[in-house]
């Protein structure tokens, strides 16, 4: 049996791969460390902590795991480091690749959704507004909103991750470049706004996206729906219903009024599931069904 070595197995999202690798279909032996033990020989290892712990462990594990799985920022956007969704972009992983990231879970939502529409459109840009999970924030921020005051409580706060020079803060310029590198689209202009609401699981994005054509709304559904890991049947989908479940719902399918080739639509998806832990676990899942 393969083995998987889960690092920063103690943390909140370390825990939770844990849950997710028990559902695996491809069984596996899995380890848990803490972030500082040293690193032993595993199949796969799956580094649960935060950017600067990432970028020790890998370079530790190089060498005792035939692939690493990141699920931190830090390699994202590094270019001989395929950014995975397996359901998206699999083919993406070559011979030579030993380290594999797992994206943003904003740009996670997106990109599922604008995948199906890549293969019949010319998408040229998506504006989005987030509506962020308190749970996105880790511990730190669910203590904060449990705090009594809070910012965070019966409130929406348009400032995630850090403000750069540039205005955009890094939850923004992730969701523009992990969306190009992701769907390969590297001129695809995306336009973000994120902001963190008070519920406590499930991101959701309204977005607006232009294409060169105009879209034929009689299969769009249809389309979207074709995409798997999504789910898009006409209904209105909210965050408190995602919670717990694996797909990415789309939902509020509508064309402009005047411009035929401009939609709107509405993502709502679990992000500590399809935005972490689950799209770790297929990628891991991937790994041992077409590697080994
Ligand atoms: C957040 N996207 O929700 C972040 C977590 N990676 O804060």
């Amino acid at each position: 049996m393969k083995t998987i070595g889960v690092y920063g197995a103690n943390g909140s999202v370390g825990r939770l791969m844990l849950k997710e690798l028990a559902r695996m279909k491809t069984k596996a032996e899995v380890k848990p460390f803490g972030r500082t033990d040293t690193p032993q020989t595993t199949d796969i290892a799956i580094l649960c902590t935060d950017d600067e712990v990432s970028y020790e462990l890998a370079a530790k594990v190089k060498g005792k795991a035939k692939y690493v799985i990141d699920m931190s920022a830090k390699f994202r956007m590094y270019p001989d480091v395929p950014l995975v969704i397996p359901e998206i972009n699999a083919h993406a992983i070559t011979k030579d690749t030993w380290l594999i990231a797992s994206p943003n879970c904003t740009t996670t939502g997106l990109v599922m959704a604008l995948n199906p529409l890549k293969k019949r459109y010319t998408l040229e840009e998506a504006f989005f507004c987030s509506y962020q999970a308190i749970s996105g924030g880790g511990k730190k921020l669910i203590e904060d909103f449990n705090t009594e005051g809070s910012l965070f409580r019966a409130n929406c706060v348009p400032l995630i991750g850090t403000i750069k020079e540039s205005g955009y803060t890094s939850e923004e310029l992730k969701g523009l470049n992990e969306t190009r590198k992701i769907l390969e689209l590297p001129k695809i202009k995306v336009r973000p706004h994120t902001v963190r609401v008070p519920v406590m699981i499930s991101h959701s994005l309204g977005v607006t996206l232009r294409a060169k054509e105009d879209f034929d709304m009689s299969t769009l559904q249809a389309l979207i729906a074709s995409q798997p890991g999504v789910v898009c049947d006409g209904k209105i989908h909210t965050p408190k219903e995602a919670e717990g479940k694996d797909p990415v719902y789309v939902s509020r399918l509508r064309q402009d009024t005047e411009d035929k080739n401009i939609i709107y639509m509405w993502i709502t998806f679990d992000n500590l599931l399809k935005g972490a832990a689950l799209n770790g676990r297929q990628i891991a899942e991937y790994l041992l069904e077409t590697k080994f």
